[in-house]
């Protein structure tokens, strides 16, 4: 089936916010190994009676081999490398407070609203949409279109890894079917809280960062600006290999609201076997429903999970490594961002486009969730 080819959705700004804070994987390894000793000297008799492992060391080399990550940024540094809290130290706020999300939502939006030469007025709609959000209601998205002084609607939604893209999705359609004008879609990614930085397994994984862009009508975008939108592309399949079980029902339960089981973990191997053939055929058929290859394509701005991951789909794609210009990696310094990363990407990678240019944004990760947007340099 082809795809409705729109010309007329643009994706018109795009802003990028860092936290001044970063964690190399020396700094965490090191936190991490102290944290394993004082856990298996405390638990030394219940260890040597064989009734609970040992912790293993964690390493440095391990996880940049493994993941291609070498450093991440943090929205709060203090508590995550101490080794008896092991977690973010975060201030409660006030009711009339901003919360958290929405500062570092509104942070990222006001660049994406610059980058687009739009101001509040401008806007008709907001869209949070991320791995989580720091409450339940009032939205986030209301919160910031609030602090942002925007007219119209707002709503959050979440997609673990492929929130992002779903979101720009939820905007095309919006503005494809005249619903909002200018939509701003915010991925305030403040996933520290939800790491168990005691599992050897994914204390490594993810950082923080909030992404936003503008996605509006080409009767209001600025001529010659930004990317046309050409279609969009989503799939999902139930998977448990990547799940957080943190959730109000803990309320009624009576469970340890942070157990393990309640904070991010997942089964590597297994995502990463099952994860890579889905994305790369989602590509596939998303280029050849505009009867494109991915040879005709300049910049692949994929998730950004792990460095494998990223290098074996643009192996199965071209049939070649694809080179660091083509598809470039952001995972080396931010981590794994939920589901900002092929946005930063994107933020930091289009500006040599030039008119005519094809490029793919692609997520995929928890859920499964693999979502796309085929764009074209204007
Ligand atoms: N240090 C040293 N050794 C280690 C470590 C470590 N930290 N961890 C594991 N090892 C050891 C293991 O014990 C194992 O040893 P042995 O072979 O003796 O048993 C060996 O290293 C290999 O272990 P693994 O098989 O686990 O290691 P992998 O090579 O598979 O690498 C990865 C692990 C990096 C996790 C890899 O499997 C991977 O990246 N998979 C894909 C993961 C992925 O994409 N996940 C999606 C993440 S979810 C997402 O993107 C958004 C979710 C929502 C956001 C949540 C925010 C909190």
């Amino acid at each position: 089936m082809n795809n409705k080819i729109q010309e007329n959705i643009i994706l018109s700004g795009v802003g990028l916010w860092t936290p001044a804070h970063t964690i190399t994987n020396e700094e965490l390894v090191s936190a991490y190994n102290a944290f394993a000793d004082k856990f298996n000297l405390e638990n030394s008799a219940e260890i040597e009676a064989g009734n609970i492992a040992a912790k293993p060391h964690s390493s440095a080399e391990f996880v940049e081999k493994a993941s291609g990550i070498k450093s991440r940024y943090i929205y709060e540094k203090e508590g995550v490398l101490d080794v008896n809290r092991m977690r973010p130290v975060l201030e409660e706020r006030a009711d009339d407070e901003l919360s958290q999300q929405a500062e570092i939502a509104v942070e990222a939006a006001k660049k994406a609203l610059e980058n687009a030469g739009k101001n509040a007025s401008d806007i008709d709609a907001v869209i949070v949409s991320c791995a989580y959000t720091q409450r339940s209601y009032p939205a986030i998205a209301i919160e910031v279109q609030e602090a942002l002084g925007i007219d119209g609607f707002g709503f959050d939604m979440l997609v673990a890894c492929s929130a992002a893209t779903f979101g720009m999705h939820r905007a095309y359609e919006m503005v494809s079917a005249g619903t909002a004008k200018a939509v701003l879609v915010i991925n305030p990614e403040l996933v520290s809280p939800q790491i168990n930085y005691t599992d050897r397994d994914s204390h490594f994984i993810f950082g923080d960062v909030a992404t936003a862009t503008v996605i509006e009508s080409s009767d209001t975008a600025k001529a010659g600006h930004g990317f046309t939108l050409l279609s969009t592309k989503a799939v999902t399949k139930y998977s448990n290999n990547i799940r957080s079980n943190f959730g109000y029902i803990t309320h009624a339960t009576d469970a340890d609201p942070y157990g393990p089981d309640k904070l991010f973990h997942q089964e590597g191997r297994k995502v990463f076997k099952e994860v890579c053939p889905m994305a790369a055929q989602h590509i596939i058929e998303h280029l050849a429903s505009h009867d494109l290859t991915p040879q005709d394509l300049t910049r692949w701005w994929l998730h950004q999970a792990n460095i494998n991951m990223n290098t074996l789909i643009s192996k199965k794609l071209l049939g070649r490594d694809a080179t660091r210009e083509e598809a470039p990696i952001v995972l080396d310094t931010y981590a794994n961002t939920a589901s900002a990363g092929s946005v930063i990407a994107f933020a930091l990678h289009h500006q040599d486009l030039t008119q005519g240019d094809y490029g793919i944004l692609c997520s995929f990760g928890a859920g499964y969730s693999i979502g796309s947007l085929l764009v074209q340099k204007r």
